[in-house]
């Protein structure tokens, strides 16, 4: 899979070189490349924010950077042949981001993710690159951050760990929160004791069917006292 990311703090996206991501990278797996949105600023200060229309505090995108680097991106993804990519742009107003649209992101082969900062990005870039591509606004929870970068490195990596090779053991992918609408059951290893608190005797019964029961209860029991919205029969 190849990820492009234009983003005015590149150098935010080296902690991908380490970990996991980071074999996959180096194994070929995961083809992620930064791009540094000013290089598209061609004035003397190499300006990508302007006062907003209409006024109001903060400063918006110019669309003008954007629309030269992801010409760019794809142009180069055209002369390469094969399917176009996706635009993902981060966004506290965009729908949330949630694990079934993670495991549909790693079924593609091309993603570009452009973060923005400060008030967002002049509205006429997603209208115009939505013409042209498929675009998703993509929010990571209720909560706001100072812009997309650190929201971008948490779909890259909830995206790229679902990419078939990235992880190891793919049985690992089965039994995690999320993955069926359940939190997890809680996991214990040696020692048998510690502090005073024993593992539960189940686990260390053999009994397949019972350690699989027992899991089961746990993952609803947690789901439900935390996470009740997962089972539909919250109040909220
Ligand atoms: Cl995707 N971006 C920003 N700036 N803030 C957020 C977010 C995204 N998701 C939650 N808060």
């Amino acid at each position: 899979m190849r990820i492009d990311i234009v983003t005015i703090f590149p150098e935010f996206f080296r902690v991908l070189d380490v970990s996991l991501l980071g074999k996959a990278r180096t194994s070929g797996l995961l083809d992620v490349r930064a791009h540094d949105l000013r290089d598209h600023a061609h004035d003397r200060h190499r300006t990508v924010d302007d006062t907003p229309y209409g006024g109001g505090a903060g400063m918006v995108m110019k669309p003008e950077p954007w629309g030269e680097a992801l010409d760019g991106i794809l142009d180069e993804a055209a002369a390469a042949g094969g399917p176009g990519p996706t635009l993902i742009v981060p966004s506290p107003a965009g729908e949330p981001f949630r694990q079934p649209i993670a495991a549909e992101l790693a079924q593609l082969d091309h993603l570009v993710f452009a973060c923005g900062r400060y008030e967002g990005i002049d509205q006429r870039v997603v209208d115009h690159y939505d013409e042209r591509m498929p675009v998703r606004l993509l929010s990571l929870g209720d909560y706001v951050l100072n812009g997309g970068e650190v929201a971008a490195m948490a779909m890259v990596e909830a995206i790229g760990r679902l990419v078939p090779g990235v992880v190891g053991n793919p049985e690992s992918l089965v039994e995690e929160s999320h993955q069926d609408g359940l939190l997890e059951y809680p996991s214990y290893t040696k020692p048998q004791v510690w502090r005073g608190l024993e593992v539960p005797d189940v686990l260390r019964s053999g009994n397949h069917g019972a350690v699989a029961a027992w899991r089961h209860e746990q993952r609803i029991e947690r789901t439900r006292r935390v996470r009740p919205d997962l089972l539909g029969d919250d109040d909220a």
